[in-house]
């Protein structure tokens, strides 16, 4: 087994559990009919998968049982497990960093707390190791603290850091971040932002604010936001989701803190909200605790 996959099953521990553990103890020598799909739909919705996703999976278990003639309970879990692997393999319609267009521009957004600095941090240097430029604008100009936090980052990761006092207008600091991008030949310039959210009407503003603005001084380049959710926090989730593409339009998801928690199923609820691949996810504080995400690994882990 992959270094890889262990360490997503061993993260995964938890939620595994509450998913998989609980519907395999419901299964046993039962037939498939309604009870048996309720009592599966109420685990799934406890387990954070949220209700639409939830619903989903389970009249997608009841049609294709019917199709295939399964009658026996513990086939559910791989009728289940093919509906999960479809939720999640939304279509990436995002170009990569190879773009001919580059620097490619990732804003990385979310509320306060959710690990948006740390994943940056980790994405700088998984970038810089398969061999790109990247670079990264301390956009969370609020708190000195913020500021220096993205700067330790950033020298970990190796790559250049743009950077103002703290109290400056974010979007001043991402404008010369994406004129210095381009004049450096950088490949990806990752945006670090602020995510108070009491100032939610402010906050939505000003990340607005700084995409007009790359999209000003880079006119020619893929700009991405990427939604940053805390994998821990269950159905809040849907609500950040629903705010934060309103402003600002998200292509990617990237879930933290898979680690250890065991809400993971949430990971499934905003895919089916949004619409959108979660590309990344996070299984910890160190710089190497990123993973890309794979539906099909990560629903094998599930129930492995
Ligand atoms: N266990 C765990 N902790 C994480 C992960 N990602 C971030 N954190 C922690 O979450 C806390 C907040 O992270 P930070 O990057 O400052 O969040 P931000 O406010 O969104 O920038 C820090 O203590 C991080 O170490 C993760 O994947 N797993
Ligand atoms: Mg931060």
């Amino acid at each position: 087994m992959s270094s890889t996959f262990q360490k997503l099953k061993n993260s995964l521990v938890r939620t595994k559990d509450s998913i998989a553990g609980k519907i395999s103890r419901v299964v046993i020598k039962r037939r498939i009919d309604d009870a048996l799909l309720n009592e599966i739909e109420q685990i799934l919705i406890e387990a954070d998968v949220g209700v639409k996703a939830a619903t989903r999976l389970i009249e997608s278990v009841r049609e294709k049982a019917k199709e295939r003639g399964v009658t026996e309970g513990e086939e559910v879990v791989s009728l289940l497990k093919e509906e999960i692997i479809r939720i999640l393999s939304q279509s990436s319609t995002v170009a990569g960093i190879d773009s001919e267009r580059t620097p490619v521009v990732w804003l990385v957004v979310g509320v306060n707390g959710v690990g948006k600095t740390t994943t940056i941090g980790k994405l700088a240097t998984l970038f810089s190791l398969e061999g790109h430029k990247a670079a990264i604008a301390a956009c969370d100009t609020f708190r000195a603290a913020a500021i220096e936090q993205v700067a330790i980052w950033a020298e970990r990761s190796n790559v250049d850091i743009v950077k103002s006092q703290s109290g400056s207008d974010p979007a001043a600091v991402a404008f010369d971040a994406a004129k210095a991008a381009a004049a450096r030949s950088v490949d990806i310039l990752i945006i670090d932002t602020a995510g108070r959210l009491h100032t939610k009407a402010n906050l939505m503003e000003e990340l607005k604010k700084i995409k007009r603005v790359i999209e000003k001084a880079l006119p020619d380049a893929p700009v991405h936001s990427k939604l940053i959710i805390d994998g821990s926090t269950g159905q809040n989730a849907l609500s950040q989701v629903r705010v934060f593409t309103e402003a600002v339009g998200c292509d990617g998801i990237i879930v933290t803190k898979l680690d250890g928690t065991a809400k993971g199923g949430v990971i499934i609820a905003v895919t089916e909200e949004l619409g959108v691949p979660v590309e990344f996810i996070g299984l910890g504080e160190g710089i190497d605790d990123l993973q890309r995400f794979e539906p099909k690994q990560f629903t094998e882990a599930l129930f492995a």
